[in-house]
């Protein structure tokens, strides 16, 4: 976080500052920064809540939503906020953030500074953001739209582009879904086996009770991690599970049966079983599979994708390593010396296919409305007027 301000930033009476990073015009992407004493009750007001990670919100004003803004949090009083570059779209949200910072006259100096800069450069910071705004664009709707054309010219079938508009919606709910930070991670697996003790590691404190007694965790907890592979960082919710087991303690059986439940609605599955208790744990991946045939959960691993997890493996020879499956990857890791928890986490950005997610474009609501119609168009002709639409129509950034 840049504390003190800069000199240069807007100053208004809740003290927060906002002023426009990126130069002045028409771009790809506007971003602008909000920060200062005050700048998370203005995001408050502005997003719903504060966000903790890059999060993406449908911004409104009175007249309706200005925009899809992405929200790159820097600081507790600090934070970018990444938007279309149209000029209207930039007005319109200095316009909302100045009633919020309850300010009007704010507006006229922010943009003034911006059509007239002494010093802006380019200085957004936030790589990630950006990669993911930029691809949008290159990738961007209309150009899709104007590829399906290519291909209904071609003598291609309007099934097809419904069904890649299809795909394009549910990829994008998908990355929505990713940085609302609402992606569901659960660990489950056999009592003792370690599952609290490596929620606790990733989280950095304690999330659950451990011990070596079986049976320690009864309930489904839940908290936000981060999960982190190179430049790539999301938030996820991830559920620590009562060990699956034979029991007649009714709260347990409880507590194991409604967890079960929810399971197909995971992102991910960590089945987490304990080294040094299976035969073989170079087979991690066939011994976890067979542990979850025991228990009936074949179709629930079927439906979300899982990684099979090796724990304490601190208490093994450094030398062996787990021989990988067709059926899904296998990490061995530690919650005593954090080995593996980077590997466990590289593999759960791969499971969750967030590197593909951003070649694709990402679409707002109201593009998602407009292939809604498309998919639904019951003619041919139809469909090729909302394509002609949509390639024709200026899509700002997406
Ligand atoms: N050496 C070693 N011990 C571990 C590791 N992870 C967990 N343990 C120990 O294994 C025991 C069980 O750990 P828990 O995390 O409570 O296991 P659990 O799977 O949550 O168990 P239940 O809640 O009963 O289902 C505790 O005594 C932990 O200290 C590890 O990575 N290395
Ligand atoms: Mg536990």
């Amino acid at each position: 976080m840049s504390w003190p301000p800069k000199a240069d930033h807007t100053a208004n009476p809740s003290n927060a500052s906002l002023r426009i990073l990126t130069p002045h015009g028409m771009a790809a992407i506007a971003v602008m920064e909000l920060s200062g004493p005050g700048a998370d009750h203005v995001m408050a007001a502005l997003a719903g809540t504060i966000p903790q990670m890059v999060t993406l919100r449908s911004i409104k004003a009175d007249e309706g939503v200005i925009d899809e803004v992405l929200i790159v949090p820097r600081g507790s009083d600090h934070f970018e906020l990444h938007c279309h570059g149209g000029l209207l779209v930039v007005e319109k949200l200095v316009r909302r953030l100045a009633h919020l910072m309850n300010d009007e006259a704010i507006t006229g100096r922010v943009l003034e500074d911006w059509r007239h800069p002494r010093r802006h450069l380019p200085e957004v910071e936030t790589l990630w953001g950006v990669q993911m705004l930029a691809r949008a664009h290159a990738h961007g709707l209309a150009k899709w739209a104007r590829e399906q054309q290519r291909m209904l010219d071609a003598g291609g079938g309007c099934v097809e582009v419904k069904r890649q508009a299809q795909w394009l919606c549910t990829a994008s709910a998908g990355l929505h879904r990713v940085m609302d930070g609402q992606t569901r991670i659960a660990l489950i697996g056999p009592p003792n086996a370690g599952k609290s003790s490596l929620a606790n590691f990733w989280l950095g404190h304690p999330m659950s009770v451990t011990s070596d007694v079986p049976g320690t965790t009864r309930d489904w907890v839940e908290q936000t991690v981060r999960v982190i592979s190179g430049d790539l960082e999301i938030a996820a919710r991830l559920t620590d599970t009562a060990g699956l087991r034979q029991t007649t303690d009714q709260l347990e059986r409880l507590a194991m049966e409604g967890g079960i439940g929810t399971l197909a609605e995971m992102h991910v599955i960590l089945l987490v079983m304990d080294i040094t208790q299976i035969s073989d744990p170079q087979h991690l991946q066939a011994e976890a599979w067979q542990w979850a045939i025991h228990h009936g959960l074949e179709d629930k691993l079927a439906a979300v994708p899982w990684i099979a997890v090796g724990t304490k493996c601190d208490l093994l020879a450094p030398s062996t390593v787990p021989v990988q499956s067709p059926r899904g990857p296998a990490v061995w890791a530690s919650a005593q010396s954090g080995l593996g928890m980077a590997a466990l986490q590289t593999q759960v950005l791969r499971v969750l296919a967030i590197p593909q997610m951003l070649c694709h474009p990402v679409i707002d609501t109201t593009q998602s409305e407009r292939l809604n119609h498309l998919i639904l168009g019951t003619s041919d002709a139809e469909v090729r007027a909302i394509l002609d639409e949509i390639s024709s129509a200026d899509m700002g950034i997406f």
